[in-house]
């Protein structure tokens, strides 16, 4: 294998953990806090869950440990997107493993949940993980967006757990993963099967997130390596002055990817998805205010400027949203005849006449291209794959459409050549920056304390993220506190709760203050590439959303 000198040096990086995981393992235990209660729903979860419900939530402190020293079998599974670090995460888990029992084995599920599903496995080793520690991807063992939710399928996990005697079970996941994980770790209770379910927060989309859990892994580094480009492309825009940009950024549903962005780099605009919806804003009332940005700008000079889309922001928008709920629901009632129709164009014109006349009227209006994703791109389940649509593009023409109307009515002078953009694979696995070599490494450890330690039905945290690593705090959170019930594919169903950007928190609130600024002045910030060597408070200072955050709670 051509290893590139980074990588070399990255294998050798030695993360850096909460100064009370470096105390030998067999003098460090849980210690219960308080007990928990669901965020939402409480009577319906803690019937669902009757033997994982109600948990304390547990910190890590000195004291002499029982549960190590003991040889175990643990099995570990990434799940869901990728996200830079989780090859960290399992690295600090075999570290601890081993440091509690060296004949311990680590077994990982090959490609996801069906991994386990299927017995598809292989033992991380020692020599095996030296390839991977400190670096991008979850191809140590690779992932999937399998879900294990019925009776047969949980029957056949726990077969396969006591077929290779392992006694554990870390889901590195999402809100859905770690559902799942909240599922198996009560019917394992329920069958009294004797394997323990730890998950691990994990998205770039950094929606996994509550009063209990500072930040997915992830989101840290992707947000960095997106702000570099944007910033990057900011420079572009202000040296060519020419092009207005329209950026969209990953975050399936969620702006926090946006946000931070934005915070990062001081674009003319970034869209807020939650704030959008909040407001109610008609797209047309989102392209006119864009609109009048791009007038400002150009009546000062400014024929130029950078626009942050979230990927998700589509949902947001009121008339997309129950157009895009009646296509699911009258698309698959008639999916035969629409798999019939050769064209798309055929395709086009029969969707339009299955919708009423108040959709059917947004649908028409749309540019040929949305028209073909909405009708083409369709999930397993027959659904819009809405993060498939170009938004960025939309917005763009939507926009040039608007300026050629305001230049023919003589209230626009300027010119307007736009360029699109889409980021999002390009930042799910890279390199961990340091913040996320550490922060995956002390959550993989962190897992093996809460397994050593008996629990199960538990999320590994990490706390006070915006301190050095020294200080960080290191716990459990019960999974069933992270619940409450939402409608999914018109079922009421126990999960847990995305966090969308709070609009009252103090990160969109910052935005909010000096936005007016960003739009029609310059204020281009280029944050540059992530820094893996130098001064600490260039190399491992955490995103603006958790440092904004903290000052909130100070
Ligand atoms: P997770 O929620 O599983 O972490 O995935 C996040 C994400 O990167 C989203 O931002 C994006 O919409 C989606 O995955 C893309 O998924 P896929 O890899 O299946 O194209």
């Amino acid at each position: 294998m051509d290893i590139s000198k980074l990588q070399k040096a990255r294998y050798d990086y030695k993360p850096k953990m909460p100064k009370i995981l470096l105390s030998d393992i067999a003098c460090i235990k849980t210690y219960d806090e308080e007990s928990t209660e669901s965020i939402g729903d409480q009577a319906q979860i803690k019937k669902l869950f009757p033997r994982t419900y109600g948990m304390s939530e547990v910190t890590i402190r000195r004291g002499k440990s029982a549960g190590t020293g003991k040889e175990i079998n643990i099995g570990v599974i990434l799940s869901g997107g990728q996200a830079p670090g989780g090859h960290n995460v399992i690295a600090g888990l075999y570290d601890a493993m081993h440091k509690s029992n060296i004949d311990s084995h680590l077994i990982g599920f090959k490609g996801g949940p069906s991994g386990l599903l299927n017995d598809r496995w292989m033992e991380i080793t020692q020599p095996l993980l030296e390839y991977y520690r400190n670096t991008g991807g979850f191809d140590i063992i690779g992932s999937g967006r399998d879900k294990i939710e019925t009776e047969a399928q949980i029957a056949q996990c726990e077969k396969v757990l006591q077929k290779h005697e392992i006694s554990a079970l870390v889901i590195i996941g999402g809100d859905d993963s770690n559902t799942n994980a909240a599922v198996l770790a009560e019917q394992f209770a329920e069958h009294k099967v004797p394997v323990q379910v730890i998950g691990c927060p994990k998205t770039i989309d950094g929606d996994l997130r509550n009063d209990k859990v500072e930040l997915p892994f992830g989101f840290d580094t992707a947000t960095k390596t997106y702000s570099e480009l944007v910033g990057n492309i900011e420079r572009d825009a202000n040296s060519s002055r020419k092009y207005w940009h329209f950026i969209k950024l990953m975050g399936r549903s969620a702006s926090h990817i946006a946000l931070e962005c934005a915070l990062e780099c001081q674009p003319n605009i970034a869209l807020i998805g939650e704030e959008i919806q909040a407001e109610k804003m008609t797209f047309q009332m989102v392209v006119r205010h864009i609109a009048d940005v791009v007038a400002t700008r150009a009546a000062r000079g400014n024929n130029f400027g950078v626009v942050l889309i979230p990927e998700g922001v589509i949902e947001f928008i009121p008339e997309f949203q129950s157009l895009i709920n009646e296509m699911n629901e009258r698309i698959a009632q008639k999916e035969q005849e629409i798999s019939k129709l050769a064209s798309s164009k055929e395709r086009i014109a029969f969707v339009s006449k299955l919708l009423t006349p108040e959709h059917c009227k947004v649908f028409i209006q749309l540019p040929g291209f949305v028209q073909e994703e909405l009708v083409m791109d369709r999930d397993p389940h027959g659904n819009v794959q809405v993060s498939k649509i170009e938004t960025e593009k939309l917005i763009a023409e939507m926009v040039d459409i608007e300026m050629a109307k305001r230049k023919k009515a003589g209230c626009y002078r300027g010119s307007f050549n736009y360029q699109t953009h889409f980021f999002g694979y390009e930042g799910r696995c890279a390199f961990p920056s340091n913040f996320d070599a550490n922060y995956c490494y002390s959550l993989g450890y962190t897992s093996f304390v809460l397994i050593a330690n008996g629990l199960s039905g538990y999320m590994a945290s990490i706390g006070n993220l915006h301190d050095y690593v020294d200080n960080w705090q290191p716990g459990g959170i019960p999974l069933t506190m992270m619940m409450d019930m939402e409608e999914r594919m018109g079922v009421m169903k126990p999960v847990i709760r995305k966090a969308l950007v709070d609009l009252n928190g103090i990160p969109f609130q910052f935005f909010k203050a000096h936005r007016d600024q960003w739009e029609i002045e310059t204020c281009y910030n280029n944050p540059g590439p992530i820094q893996y060597w130098g001064p600490e408070n260039i190399t491992d200072r955490p995103t603006k959303t958790v440092w904004l955050e903290q000052m909130h709670h100070e």
